[in-house]
């Protein structure tokens, strides 16, 4: 089976993929990125919630394709910002995947409260819409804390700032398939792939 995967994030789509491909087995699943699909708009997140957002991003795919899709739409969401950025991650700092003046503005924010107050967590929601219309929507978490400073170089987004909960690395210092076992979006689409194998069996 085709599946779309509606994300113009890079980063996200090469997860994604990995985390698909070990919850199903390569090969069963043909993902195809909006890369295949020349003139895609730039489509609206206008939800309030990730829920929202995600089945914005999968319904417009599937609409426009006629493919099954799914999408992702995640954030971080900080205890002592008030749950921001959460939807508005990826544009935080109105320059919209700028990773680097995104996370910047977070830490300066936050500024220097104390350790008991630097809670936050990673949210995502994946969402399955298909062309017939039937819609599936998941969440996964992952709390943890948010760091003053950088540590490690992996992942992606505010990754080196955040050490999840339990943890003595930072997500940026794990490995993809040690950031895939804990992460917000490990949970989430193994829960979606799932609904994926029952919805469209080989
Ligand atoms: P699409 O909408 O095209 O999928 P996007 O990057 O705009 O791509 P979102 O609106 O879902 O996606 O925003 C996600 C942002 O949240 C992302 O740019 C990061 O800043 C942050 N984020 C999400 N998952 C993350 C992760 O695993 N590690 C670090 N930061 C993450």
């Amino acid at each position: 089976a085709r599946l779309l995967l509606a994300t113009a994030n890079q980063k996200k789509l090469v997860e994604l993929q990995r985390i698909l491909d070990n919850a199903l087995g390569t090969g069963g699943i043909e993902l195809v990125g909006l890369g295949d699909f020349p003139g895609y708009p730039d489509v609206p997140e206008t939800g309030l919630t990730f829920g929202e957002n995600a089945l914005i991003k999968a319904r417009e795919g599937a609409s426009r394709t006629g493919l099954p899709t799914v999408a992702d739409d995640s954030g971080l969401a900080v205890d002592a910002l008030n749950g921001m950025p959460g939807v508005f991650s990826a544009r935080w700092s109105g320059r919209h995947g700028d990773d680097d003046a995104n996370l910047d503005l977070v830490l300066a924010q936050i500024g220097d409260v104390g350790d008991e107050h630097r809670g936050g967590a990673f949210v995502c929601a994946a969402a399955l819409v298909l062309p017939g219309g039937r819609e599936h929507l998941v969440e996964g978490k992952q709390r943890g804390e948010i760091l003053r400073a950088r540590r490690g170089t992996g992942g992606f987004g505010y990754d080196p700032i955040f050490l999840g909960e339990g943890q003595t690395r930072t997500n940026a210092e794990l490995s993809p398939a040690e950031k895939d076992a804990i992460s917000h979006r490990g949970k989430a689409f193994r829960e979606l792939s799932k609904v994926i194998a029952k919805e469209l069996p080989r």
